[in-house]
């Protein structure tokens, strides 16, 4: 066997990087999922060889479907192995212990959590099913990386069948504090089965250091050596890697593709049909965690108490649809709704200035790139995220560098942007409202100086840093190869300091 096919990665994730829909003759298409960690993971799945296991997003598994996930496998170049999944698994696992369970909790919203006892059954029985699937498709000398909270089991369940394979998992999403996950009632379960894994990576120190008080806690003996971006933790009879890693995107393809001249013509589009103004922008997925409605407030709070800035300003909210089966889902909706009904109601110019425009619908690549080019403000203020790659996204497609970036200090991304960022606490209206004040004031040196700074982090620690850096922390002996990168904040310390 080549050495190629000995160091195979296995990439593991609750969806395929392609989602299947099956047409009315019974055909199955397949429609690429795009995002920056398909890009990232392409070279070195290609270069290894390698596998992505995952749920293919339609319920059930027949045999025109495998035939279409080995088609489209051979064309991307890695193969594609698909986790078959029933609705009702589908309902408990998936929109249950993980979006019911998970998400709110380690966002810090616990009175969302839904503790349902069945989910957890569930939860543990498809994370089993995960681990079949990665079992039969990986062999003795393969790295497998498992991603993101609705997996956090499968290590546990790939040791109970034998596999000694070196296993790394990675949290999109925050981690909670000890307070938070003493609430979870299965909190001793799933701490022992992160520490199955070999690596565990979080996108900040912050959430490390919490995971780290959360084993210290609950796992009697545990020990915990090293300072910088990758910790030893010992316990439960393993030692293991703990690091902190944060996810950006491919700055290069956005800042290109960003510069094209349709994506230029479609931007100044925006500007003739909004003159004279500058153009504030949010983008999100409808989720309570990215603060939308507590937005819309200040936006309601600048236009009450700084008229001068009315008719001055035009606020783009685009919001995705995402998880509408979920009831609080639909419920965010409608509040946001109402609110910009509110403000559109109080504040607008009949026949003229409108001050909040809407927008409830996924946006094609090319209308997404002319809004972060168009605009003058991005407004970027989740009450909890794991990273936030909109932030990351718009400088880096910011090619004038002649604008402003407020952002939330709970996004994880202020870590690394939040010394050149206007940082905010997104529960203070008053507070998001004067930094969109001085935004839209801010001198054009000073917005320049800022966005380069941004540009320039985001430029050198981009997505492709940190699929490098994950799986060197994995492999390399000697765990003084990873010194503090400058311009990351991976000190402990100061990543609970705040800049101001
Ligand atoms: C999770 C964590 C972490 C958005 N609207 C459209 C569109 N998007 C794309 C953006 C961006 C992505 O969706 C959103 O990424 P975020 O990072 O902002 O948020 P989550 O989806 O919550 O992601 C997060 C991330 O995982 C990675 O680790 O940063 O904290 O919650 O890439 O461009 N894309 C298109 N049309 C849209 O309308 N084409």
């Amino acid at each position: 066997m080549s050495r190629k096919r000995n160091e195979r990665l296995v990439v593991v994730s609750n969806r395929l990087p392609f989602s299947f829909r099956q047409d009315a003759a019974g055909g199955w298409r397949a429609e690429p999922g795009g995002g920056g960690l398909v890009t990232a993971l392409l070279p070195v799945l290609r270069h290894r060889g390698g596998t992505w296991i995952g749920w293919t997003g339609a319920a059930g598994q027949d045999e025109g479907l495998a035939a279409a996930l080995d088609a489209v496998g051979t064309g991307a170049g890695y193969a594609l192995k698909a986790v078959p999944l029933t609705a009702g698994e589908v309902e408990n696992f998936y929109l249950g212990f993980s979006n019911e369970i998970v998400w709110p909790l380690f966002h810090d919203l616990q009175s969302l959590c839904n503790f349902d006892p069945a989910y957890w059954r569930i939860y543990c029985e498809v994370n089993r099913r995960f681990a079949e699937v990665v079992r039969e498709n990986c062999g003795p000398g393969d790295f497998i990386w498992v991603h993101d909270y609705h997996l956090m089991n499968v290590a546990t369940e790939l040791r109970g069948m034998g596999v000694d394979s070196r296993i790394g998992f990675f949290l999109h999403i925050p981690f909670p504090s000890l307070d938070l996950f003493l609430k979870l009632p299965w909190r001793m379960s799933l701490i022992e089965a992160l520490l199955r894994f070999d690596l565990i990576g979080f996108q900040t120190a912050r959430d490390r250091r919490n995971f780290v008080q959360c084993v210290r806690a609950l796992v009697k003996g545990a020990e915990v050596e090293g300072r910088g971006q990758v910790l030893l933790v010992t316990a439960l009879g393993r030692t293991l890697r703990v690091g902190s890693f944060p996810i950006s995107i491919d700055y290069n393809a956005f800042m290109r593709q960003a510069a094209a001249a349709e994506v230029g013509e479609r931007a100044r589009e925006l500007h003739r049909l909004l003159p004279n103004r500058k153009l504030i922008l949010g983008i999100d997925r409808l989720d309570y965690t990215k603060g939308i409605p507590l937005r819309l407030k200040a936006f309601h709070n600048l236009l009450a108490r700084r008229p001068g800035l009315r008719e001055r300003v035009s606020f783009i909210q685009v919001v995705v649809p995402s998880r509408e089966d979920i009831p609080q889902y639909r419920d965010l909706k409608t509040e946001i709704e109402q609110l910009v009904g509110k403000i559109n109601g109080s504040f607008v110019n009949p026949g003229g200035w409108v001050p909040v425009w809407y927008v409830y619908r996924s946006l094609s690549r090319l209308d997404l790139l002319a809004y972060y080019r168009a605009a003058d403000i991005a407004l970027v203020t989740p009450l909890k995220d794991g990273m936030n790659l909109v932030a990351k996204e718009y400088c880096a497609c910011s090619i004038e560098e002649d604008c402003a970036l407020i952002l939330s200090e709970f996004a994880g991304a202020a870590a690394q942007l939040g010394r050149s960022a206007l940082l905010v606490n997104p529960y203070d209206i008053e507070g998001v409202a004067d930094a969109i004040h001085r935004a839209y004031h801010m001198d054009r040196g000073e917005r320049q100086a800022r966005m380069r700074r941004l540009r320039r982090s985001i430029r050198e620690y981009d997505v492709f840093w940190w699929v490098d850096s994950f799986l060197r922390a994995a492999i390399t002996k000697d765990l003084r190869a990873f010194p503090l990168p400058e311009n990351l904040t991976v000190d402990e310390a100061a990543d609970y300091s705040l800049p101001f």
